[in-house]
């Protein structure tokens, strides 16, 4: 098997530790706002980067050095690989696992061949889930590797494209419900458009609406109760992704009757590429009420694209923890290390570096978001900078008691507006830092 003979188990040390490999922060015991640190983040590995990320890109080869790799990527190797996989999800202490059908068994040369390689492969994978207790946080289908998408899955020009990705989608189901899975993800893979001279935009958008109710309606039949997630990206592989952002997503399935079947999973370089901050996107989708679940890992502001780097930025990790917190919590959701290691960091034990790193960066800032909300003061500045809407004109206009004429008539007695008080960013800004350092 070789997996990684020279790692214990992760341990939690305290915050003076100084063991590379120990969290300093991450203890899954601990109970912050009433529910320990394991039920607080569902942490996740993503099979696709840990398991099967090369170090490849568009100017040199794979790198990742990955002993337990066969000479042949065959339902065997893909057999071994799984048990590895499970080793380090348990020397990590991470209970949850997502990953995409083509990252876990290799594709035959029929639809046929290619089920019958997943259900060899998802056998052990099952066998291991019982034998250690880890869960499928959500599930989902490669619908952009292969060339008969390259025009997209459910909004290509090409119908059987359409008719193979809703095969290979019925099976993810049926592999997510089989394996007891919490959730399954769409995320838009070259759901999108270089250039709108060949595209019919309406007629695509309507495809991906009748897929998504196709696969609502094929869950419901074999009895998946797990959520079903709709992840938001602006841009790459396509120029323009249909899955831009969160209010695009949400008004994309409000249009098309989704609204009660799917939530969103977002993930924060997405969010970055949209223009917008991860703790933006997750406040939308809270208020909303469409908070699902997060897929963890950050950009670099110095480069345009999805680099997926491991979270290391406690500041992040606090706002986003204070919008969990304020929504709840993520549960069936979880918080999912869509992230890889650099091409450099080639060594498996990389891998445990990374997870480590990220899992404390979350325990940290879920600590400092705690703080934040027990001491109360800032959600007091809240509160006070609308004070104006909490009684008089204002409440009443919230109560609908006011039109246009009785506003008018109000302001034209009192003369004019009660005179603004400061925003006090800079001293909200320090008033958070005292949390954080
Ligand atoms: C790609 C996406 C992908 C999804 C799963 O950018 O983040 O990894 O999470 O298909
Ligand atoms: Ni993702
Ligand atoms: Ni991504």
């Amino acid at each position: 098997m070789t997996g990684f003979p020279d790692v214990s188990k992760i341990k939690y040390e305290g915050p003076d530790s100084t063991h590379p490999l120990a969290f300093r922060h991450y203890d899954e015991n601990e109970v912050v706002e009433g529910k320990t640190m394991k039920e607080q983040f569902r942490f996740s590995v993503a099979y696709w980067h840990t398991m099967r990320g090369t170090g490849a890109d568009p100017f040199g080869p794979a790198t990742m050095l990955r002993p337990w790799e066969g000479p042949e990527d065959n339902v065997e190797n893909a057999c071994n690989r799984v048990r590895v996989f499970f080793e380090f999800c348990e020397k990590l202490g991470v209970y949850f696992f997502c990953f995409h059908d083509r990252d876990v068994a290799p594709e035959g040369d029929s639809l046929t061949q290619t089920n019958q390689n997943l259900d060899a492969v998802v056998k052990v994978i099952k066998e291991e889930q019982d034998r250690t207790g880890i869960k499928l946080l959500w599930g989902t289908a490669n619908l952009f590797s292969n060339p008969r998408y390259m025009h997209g899955a459910a909004t290509s020009c090409n119908a059987d494209a359409f008719a193979f990705a809703a095969a290979q989608v019925k099976k993810a189901l049926e592999v997510a419900l089989e394996l007891g899975g919490d959730g399954y993800t769409f995320w838009g893979g070259r759901e999108g458009y270089q250039t709108l001279w060949n595209t019919d935009m309406k007629r695509e958008l309507d495809h991906l609406a009748r897929f998504m109710h196709m696969a609502v309606d094929y869950a419901k039949q074999i009895g998946f109760t797990g959520q079903f997630y709709f992840e938001p990206k602006p841009k790459e592989p396509t120029k323009h992704q249909y899955d831009f952002d969160a209010a695009n997503c949400i008004n994309f399935l409000r249009a098309y009757g989704l609204e009660d079947h799917v939530k969103l999973n977002i993930e924060t370089n997405h969010a970055t590429l949209a223009g917008h901050s991860v703790e933006h996107e997750l406040e939308y989708a809270g208020m909303q009420g469409f908070l699902g679940s997060v897929d963890a890992n950050t950009g670099d502001l110095l480069l345009g694209w999805d680099t997926d780097q491991f979270p290391t930025d406690v500041y992040m990790t606090t706002k986003i923890m204070l919008a969990f917190l304020k929504y709840g919590g993520l549960a069936p959701g979880g918080v999912n290390f869509d992230a890889k290691v650099r091409r450099e960091s080639f060594e498996p034990i990389d891998l445990f570096h990374a997870h480590v790193g990220g899992m404390d960066t979350f325990a940290k800032g879920l600590k400092i978001a705690a703080a934040i909300r027990a001491d109360g003061q800032l959600q007091k500045a809240l509160d006070d900078r609308y004070c104006s809407w909490a009684t008089g004109i204002g409440a009443e206009i919230d109560t609908g008691q006011h039109d246009f004429a009785s506003l008018e008539q109000y302001m034209l007695e009192k003369g004019d507006a009660e005179p603004n008080q400061s925003g006090r960013q800079e001293a909200l800004e320090n008033l958070v830092n005292r949390y954080v350092f």
